[in-house]
């Protein structure tokens, strides 16, 4: 590529010159650094490995690897690399943020409850949260990305004889519930060996109960996780649960009609326009913890299965070997969040919260639910408003120590993106460890405030250097009609309030290989929960900027040094060649 014509009319041409991809000073002053006579044999690159990448564990055959691998694209050279060739290492696919040796490395062997886990909200939904159609096929996606655990809104068919699945209350269409199975017992472990954990959302007779637990035993078979007694004192561990399935609901209730159900959930409200793009931005932290709500009122956004504390009384219907096949009890005792977070040494269970009653409880019960949360699990769901599968930030659940922040899988944006960055980490395989600090009582049983302001731990150092492979990916009039795109950055940390922050670099016009060189200094104190967001923009003067692509990164998983930063579509899917030149120090 060396010139590029855009029409402006009939007669006038604009022309731009396209210039090739060139290694910034700082690479290029490296690898004057670690070569001689313009030629970086293995034990150069191997010197650079070790001194700049940081890499410790790295041997001279690793160095050779690189130099053997490179040496195809570029010019021969015999005893090692010039400068393209370095260059093209360090800005290739061999070179990660996040090295694929690290695999699942984190400890497996620690309860359930001490990992968050990848978590769908109503798993079925093929769209938004009213009109679209349930389906098997979000299942299977979700399955494929290592989501971990499946929601099912289990019904009466229309003929009352067998189980569907669909959105209650709503215009959703449904699928069969043997459909949702077989696909669940298909895809489980394509991802991830790591179990999988059915919620079941229980809209059942006793005698549909009955028949939901033969289907389940019949699909599953030995993957089907049944626990010996009726209840654990401590969850067991994801490696001790290797390819199995467990369910997870509450123990039976009787049948309501269909009409009862979530009329909360049908306000319309609409996303303004740069959320479809983007998504919102991600909700602040600070604006959560300064606002002061009643806990009383809090009530507006509860899901079907937490309804249900006086109907759940009559236990003239239940369905044994339903209930066996339970091995995560949920249910909300009632009485209040208090007496719901309490601790009981003897049973753990699992507690569902929305949105906005996590952020009412955290006000005042911050510490009660981490406390909650280092036996019991808690999942957090999206408030009924969100109709369009739109979703929100995790962090305030995460900081809290809930393992299953259940999110809409279907849609996009930013929230989800931080999502699907948070379980880039430990392999990508669903399970995340949670911080020490969130998994046991210190010895006076003295728990984490996520409310404290803390020191700051260690402060990231983000160099942006340039970013190339749009002019590949994208038609070339895709950004601007009439000349080249005027790409800038934002880079910043979703993380705990004190961490959290967004910043820019300058737009540079007309350019498809931009190169900012710029700076950013990022101080964490949690690091343990940081997530390094990049969002690259497309500006323009009169309407929204343009998207260009995103990533989100686990702060803890970055290696230092310099990287080549793969970047997504709205989706989460990588782009075949977008990417950014970029460099991680730890300061
Ligand atoms: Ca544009
Ligand atoms: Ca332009
Ligand atoms: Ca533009």
């Amino acid at each position: 590529m060396s010139k590029q014509t855009y029409k402006v009319c009939f007669c006038c041409r604009r022309r731009f010159k396209l210039t090739v991809s060139e290694a910034p000073q700082e690479i290029k002053a490296l690898f004057g650094n670690y070569s001689e006579n313009g030629v970086m044999t293995s034990t150069h690159l191997h010197r650079f490995l070790v001194e700049e990448q940081k890499e410790d564990k790295a041997t001279i055959q690793d160095a050779q690897a690189i130099i053997d691998n490179v040496r195809p694209m570029v010019v021969f050279h015999k005893s090692g690399l010039n400068l393209e060739g370095f260059f093209k290492y360090l800005f290739g696919d061999l070179n990660p943020p996040i090295s694929p040796k690290l695999g699942v490395h984190q400890d497996m062997t620690a309860p359930l409850s001490h990992y968050f886990i990848f978590t769908g909200h109503n798993s079925y939904l093929t769209g938004n949260q009213l009109t679209s159609d349930c389906s098997d096929v979000p299942i299977k996606h979700a399955l494929q990305k290592s989501v971990r655990v499946i929601e099912l809104d289990i019904w009466p068919n229309s003929s009352k004889d067998n189980v569907d699945v669909l959105h209650g209350g709503t215009m959703t269409s449904p699928v069969e519930l043997i459909k949702c199975l077989k696909s669940i017992k298909e895809h489980a472990f394509s991802a991830s060996e790591y179990p999988v954990v059915i919620t079941l959302e229980d809209h059942l007779t006793a005698d549909l109960q009955a028949k939901t637990a033969e289907m389940i035993t019949q699909t599953f078979g030995d993957t089907l996780f049944t626990p010996d007694s009726e209840c654990f004192k401590e969850l067991p561990s994801p490696e001790s649960l290797k390819k199995h399935v467990m369910i997870s609901t509450k123990p039976p209730i009787v049948y309501r009609e269909a009409k009862d159900a979530n009329e909360d959930s049908l306000k319309i409200s609409k996303d303004s326009g740069d959320e479809e793009a983007w998504g919102k931005e991600v909700p602040s932290l600070k604006s959560h913890s300064q606002k002061h709500h009643d806990l009383d009122d809090g009530d507006d956004d509860e899901e079907e299965d937490e309804l249900d504390d006086d109907i759940n009384k009559s236990k003239k219907f239940v369905a044994p070997e339903y209930t066996r096949i339970i091995a995560i009890h949920a249910g909300k005792p009632k009485g209040g969040l208090s007496e719901a977070l309490k601790v009981d040494p003897n049973k753990v269970r699992r507690l569902s919260l929305s949105e906005p009653q996590l952020e009412k409880a955290a006000i005042q019960y911050g510490k009660d639910i981490v406390r909650f949360t280092h036996k019991n699990m808690l999942r957090i769901y999206p408030k009924g408003t969100r109709i369009t599968s739109s979703n929100y930030n995790p962090l305030v659940g995460w900081m809290h120590g809930a393992q299953m922040v259940a999110f809409n899988m279907q849609g996009c944006g930013r929230s989800l993106w931080l999502m699907q960055g948070m379980f880039r980490a430990n392999g990508g395989c669903g399970y995340v460890k949670k911080p020490h600090f969130l998994l046991n009582s210190g010895p006076n049983g003295e728990v984490f405030d996520p409310k404290i302001k803390l020191p700051v731990k260690k402060t990231l150092k983000v160099t942006v250097f340039m970013g190339e492979g749009w002019y590949y990916d994208f038609k070339h009039t895709h950004f601007d009609q009439f000349s080249p795109p005027d790409f800038y950055v934002r880079v910043g940390i979703a993380g705990v309030a004190a961490d959290t922050v967004m910043k820019k670099t300058k737009t540079l016009e007309d350019n498809w290989i931009p190169a900012w060189n710029e700076e950013f200094e990022f101080p964490l104190s949690v690091p343990e929960l940081a997530l390094l967001r990049i969002e690259v923009h497309e500006y323009d003067m009169s309407e929204k900027d343009d998207f260009g692509g995103q990533t989100v990164l686990p702060v803890w998983e970055i290696s230092e040094g310099i990287r080549s930063v793969p970047l997504c579509n709205r989706e989460g899917i990588k782009y075949p060649s977008v990417k950014l030149l970029m460099r991680f120090q730890f300061i």
